[in-house]
Formats: structure tokens, sequence, C-alpha cells
């Protein structure tokens, strides 16, 4: 029998509305349902009501005909199964599931530390990293240049973050992975601030391992200020370790572009104000940084991607306004922060932000292609320019109603409008942007709303998988990505978001099993689908963001 009920595999919060569904295609039943407690007692009856969301009728994209079941009376802390009678008197119970305060915050800091299992070049020790340990590999301290350059000679570009299940490292994408975590810190200073905890304790707060992706970006900037696009192995690896394709073959460092050079200086200018108060110094060395790496996209506005996709992906982009604009808002908070705003430069990015503002109207979340909203959220949030601040709320506030509006049309509570490659990332960005808007707006619809958005990404979805590793029952167990397919340990690395249910099914090639042809059930648990099983730094950045400021 298909699992019926659709429902967070990890659980709720005691306050919060506590939502599932029913397949009633998939079970017909009789329209009741109990909430079992540990010892599988009663601890509450209701009605399932037609339709989910303000959605009736069948869901389009998954064929299903879901019915509610609100449980939200439920508050005591615990462990529960929802149950539901079929027409037949067959009964169906659920995995278990809490309802508690703190699965948000473990889950938070589960996904921090898959950024700091993403590390490249240093050894993770057993201490903190448990079966998952590794050698230092990929140093990338002394490599060369890729032979598209034409140019001698070698470069530092150690450490950062993989981006993804692949072995590239990228500006473009680490760019707005990081530059959403340095959000995070920003709108949740003391939650940034916490240690990761955890099974394998680590010592580490997300403000800290934010600083070493950002150490690795400030390798990339060349001595004129453009930032190189990549490091990239000759031809993608195999499912290999880091150590072993050491062995086999070269690292290269391929670029410059104006998109890297943006998406860097946009996200140091947001490390200059995050990391001022605990290291100047720093902050004065990324806020330089980032004016040098702005100086040079103003005289090279438009030098586009490398083209190069041989061993690693394209990230092709060539529209830069948006760059521009999230580079602009991020330099005037930096050097207002700094007590630089008598700076020429600040008095010039403040001119043409007006302009920025008029090209670039807020999407409902920001990605690696239109970084945008970083700009808005950026001026939306600073409190040096009160007319950029009216302005940028204003654009934010209208973009949430819409997001709100949509949730309520769609049978999941989704605002996307179709399943992409990441979707997963997208569903957590739009959350993201409610999160954003309530900062001012301390609105608990905006909180409740992107709390609905999780319960998808953790279990309440048509494919009926908690989409991050190590979560829950129904956790991907063969993500594609290297590193844990290369460990020796059945366990994928924990923490870890991948993409999720993707339409366009670019991996069609490989033969993955999807279960149906329908676009809501694009998702398959199998390493050879890179469009739905994938993981990213980019996916996971806005997830631990709103799972932070939710927390
Ligand atoms: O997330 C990216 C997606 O938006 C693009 O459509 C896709 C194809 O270009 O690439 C995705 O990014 C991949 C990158 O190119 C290489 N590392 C893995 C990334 C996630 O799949």
């Amino acid at each position: 029998m298909n699992y019926p009920v659709r429902y967070n595999h990890l659980g709720y919060t005691p306050e919060a509305s506590k939502t599932f569904f029913v397949d009633v295609n998939a079970f017909p039943c009789k329209g009741s349902f109990s909430i079992l407690d540990e010892q599988g007692k009663v601890v509450f009856e209701g009605s399932l009501r037609e339709g989910s969301f303000g959605h009736k009728g069948i869901c389009d994209y998954s064929g299903e005909t879901l019915w509610t079941g609100d449980f939200s009376a439920v508050k005591e802390p615990g462990s529960y199964r929802i149950m539901v009678v079929g027409k037949d008197g067959s009964q169906f119970k659920t995995e278990r599931f809490e309802i508690s305060n703190s699965w948000i915050l473990a889950q938070a800091k589960a996904n921090i530390k898959s950024f700091f299992y993403q590390r490249s070049g240093v050894e993770l020790k057993a201490e903190f990293a448990g079966p998952w340990a590794r050698p230092a590999a990929h140093l990338d301290d002394n490599i060369g240049f890729h032979p598209m350059m034409e140019r001698d000679g070698s470069w530092n570009a150690h450490g950062g973050w993989y981006d993804a299940g692949d072995y590239g490292k990228y500006i473009v994408n680490g760019g707005i992975s990081v530059g959403t975590l340095l959000l995070a810190c920003q709108m949740a200073p003391d939650a940034a601030a916490v240690n990761v905890g955890g099974t394998f304790d680590l010592p580490y707060s997300l403000k800290e391992e934010t600083r070493f992706e950002l150490e690795f970006f400030l390798r990339m900037q060349y001595l004129d200020g453009g930032v190189f696009f990549k490091v990239t192995p000759e031809r993608w690896d195999g499912f290999i370790s880091p150590h072993d394709s050491d062995m086999l073959q070269k690292r290269l460092v391929l670029g410059k572009s104006t998109t890297s050079t943006l998406n860097f200086a946009g996200a140091v200018a947001q490390a200059s104000c995050v990391f001022r108060k605990d290291d100047r110094a720093f902050a004065d060395c990324c806020l330089d940084a980032a004016i040098r790496a702005y100086g040079w996209a103003v005289e090279n506005p438009a030098v586009g991607w490398p083209r190069n996709t041989e061993g690693s992906g394209g990230y092709g982009d060539e529209h830069y306004d948006d760059e521009f604009f999230w580079t602009r808002a991020a330099l005037f908070c930096a050097l207002n922060a700094a007590g630089r705003c008598d700076d020429s430069l600040c008095g010039e990015v403040r001119k043409m932000l007006p302009a920025d503002m008029d090209k670039n109207p807020a999407f409902f979340g920001m990605d690696w292609r239109d970084t945008q909203n970083m700009g808005w959220a950026l001026l939306a949030l600073q409190e040096y320019d009160r007319e950029l601040q009216q302005r940028a709320q204003w654009m934010l506030d209208g973009v949430a109603g819409e997001i709100l509006k949509k949730q309520n049309e769609d049978a999941y509570g989704l605002s996307i409008r179709k399943f992409i490659w990441g979707s997963n990332g997208e569903i957590a960005n739009h959350a993201l942007t409610l999160l954003i808007v309530n900062q001012w707006k301390k609105d608990d619809v905006l909180r409740s709303a992107s709390l609905e958005m999780m319960h998808f990404v953790y279990g309440r979805n048509p494919v009926n998988t908690c989409f991050v590793t190590g979560a829950a029952w129904s956790s991907p167990m063969h993500p594609h990505h290297r590193l844990s397919h290369s460990d020796g340990v059945e366990e994928p690395i924990p923490g870890l978001v991948v993409g999720g249910i993707n339409a366009d099914r670019q991996d069609g090639h490989r033969a993955p099993h999807y279960p149906s042809d329908l676009p809501g059930l694009s998702y398959t648990d199998e390493r050879c689908s890179f469009a739905s099983n994938e993981i990213a730094i980019n996916w996971s950045s806005p997830l631990t963001a709103v799972l932070l400021l939710l927390s």
C-alpha cells in the first residue's frame, strides 16, 4: 500500500498549527482520525476536512485528493503517531514524530554542521566528524591555471566548501550561500553565535563556519581586484574520495567574471559588517577587498562566465544588474558600519541605489542567478538611511503578501509554481523572505507560513520523504554526493538537504526510477539522480537561516 498520510516526519512545535493530509485516493477513509501518544493511548480525536490549505479537489502535480487533519489542540511535548481508519475498517498508523520546541534547533545545528562536512582541503578529525572523519586532501594551495586562461604560474586557492555533490568550489553560488548565512547571522545574532554541538560536538558557531568560506573567498581575489570564478578538477570526478581524486587528476583555477567578482564583493562586504565587533582587522580586510572587487566590476561590467563544464558546473549568468545592486547595497551598509559614510564611494553607491531598485524588483526568493533580494533585504534591515529602508520594506512586504496568497492556493502550501532543480532550496528561500519581513512586521502569520513550508521539506510532501539526510526514517540514503559515497560509511553525511522534486528531470539519460510521470512525483533516492537527489550549499543555506530564525 502507498503511504497515505502526509505529515512532518520530524514533528511539530507545541504552540503552532499542526496539520497533516490524507490522500483519500490511496486510502479511502471514514473521515476521522486519532492522535496516539507514546503508549498508544488516544489523546485526541478529530475529523478530516476536505481539501488542504485553500485548495480543494485533485492536486494537479501529484494526482492526490488531500483531506486535512488538524490536531493543533495537542500541545503537550512528547512522541506521537497519527492513526486514520479506512472505510473497510483497516487502520493506518504513521511512524512516530515529536511535538517539541527542540527539533528545529537540532535541525538548524545539523544543517550548520553539514557545512563543516563540506570543508575542502583540511582534515576532519574523528572527535568532530565521527565516522565521517577524513584526511586533508584537495589542498589547492599551489595549483595551476586552466589552459583556457593561457597563463603560467600557480595560485593558492586553499579551503572553502565543496559546492555540492561534486568537488568544485565556486564563487558564484558560494557567494549567495555565504551571503545568506551572513544574513542569518545578522538577523539572529544570538542563535548564530551558539556552538553547533550535537553527536560529535563541534566547537564552532554558524558565524565561525562562514569564516572558513570567507577566507577561501579572500584567496580567490587577484591583485587587480577581480575574482576568479572557480576551482575545478580537469574532468568530472567519479564517486571517489578527495584523496583518490588527488591521485588521479589536477585541480585548476578558472575565471574571472563580473558575476564572480560581484558575488565576492557583496558577500565580503556583508562579512565586514557581521565581523566588525569581534574582529575589526578582519572586517577592514573584507571591506577593502569588497571595494577593490567592486572597482574591478565597474571597469569590467560584462565579463561572462568561463564557459567550461568539463569538470564542474557552469553557473552561467549574463545578467549583471542584480549583482551590482546586491554589491552596492552591501557596500553602503558596510561603509556606514565602518564609520565611513563620508567616503566618496559611500555617496556614489547611495546615489545609484534608487536606480538599482527600479531595475531589480524583488522576487519571492533569491538564488545563485537572481541575487537582488539580497540587496532588498540588506537595505530593509539597515537603519542608516530611512528612505532606502522604507522603500525596501515596502517592496518586501508586498512580496510576502503575494507569497501568502500563493501558499493558500496550493495543496501543499507552497508558493512555488513549478518544481525546478533545487526546489527545496527555492521553498526555503520563499520561507526566508517571509522571515526577513517578520523582522520588522513581527506578524505571527509570517512565521506560521514559513513553518508550513518547513513541513513540506521535512516530510509532508507527495513523495513522503524527509529531504534532509540523517533527520528521519524517510531521509535520503543515496544522495548524489561524492563525499558520502566514498567514505565507506553506509549512512550519508547528515544535515544535508537534497534538491528534491524536479519536474525537469535533466538526469533522464542516467535512467533513474522516478515513481511516476507526474511532475510532483519527480524525486528518487538514487545516486544517479543528480537532478533530484544532489545536495548543494545554496539549498542548505536558506534552510539553515529559516530554522535558526524559527528556533
Ligand atoms: O543549482 C544549479 C541549477 O540551478 C542549474 O540549473 C544546474 C545546471 O546548470 O546546475 C545546478 O548547480 C550545480 C552546479 O552546476 C555544479 N555543482 C552542483 C550544483 C547542484 O546540482
